[in-house]
């Protein structure tokens, strides 16, 4: 059976400031399998979508112009609780709460540029991938050798 599977994207923060590779590594590093990568411009239907549970909200229009303003590097990983575990090496999404050792407490200061993406549920998750990668972008089948050495 295949494993959970969720989506992260390094906002265009993250990319101007060049943390892309610190980023993926953390994810890599934790076990997390990569099964779907690529380097977009997220247009504003896709980010309207995107972030379609906070329209009304008194930030949505800057949240908008900002994910939109630079190339994102998408992602999806794969692997047991895949979800929470991205969203634990993430941290809090405002980086003055978030943990030193999380991506945010590590790299980042403010709530606006928080430098990285993670489905909030498994149930986000399967909608943001549905949104960001066609089916054939997406790795299937891969079982990587180390994995035994990763999860029981
Ligand atoms: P994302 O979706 O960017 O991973 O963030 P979270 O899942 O951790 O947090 P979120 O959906 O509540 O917020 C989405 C995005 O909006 C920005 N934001 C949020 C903001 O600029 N001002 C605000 O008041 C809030 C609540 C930050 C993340």
């Amino acid at each position: 059976m295949a494993e959970e599977r969720t989506f992260v994207a390094v906002k265009p923060d993250g990319v101007e400031r060049g943390l892309v590779g610190d980023i993926i590594g953390r994810f890599e590093k934790r076990g997390l399998k990569l099964v779907g990568l690529k380097m977009m411009q997220v247009t504003p239907a896709l980010a309207q979508e995107h972030y379609g549970e906070h329209k009304g909200k008194p930030f949505f229009d800057g949240l908008i112009k900002f994910i939109t303003s630079g190339p994102i590097v998408a992602m999806v990983w794969e692997g047991k609780n895949a979800t929470g575990l991205a969203r634990n090496v993430i941290g809090a999404t405002n980086p003055k709460d978030a943990a030193p050792g999380t991506i945010r407490g590590d790299f980042a200061v403010d709530l606006g540029r928080n430098a990285v993406h993670g489905s909030d549920s498994p149930t986000s998750a399967e909608r943001e991938i549905g949104i960001f990668f066609k089916k054939d972008e997406l790795i299937e089948g891969w079982d990587r050798t180390i994995h035994k050495w990763i999860a029981e």
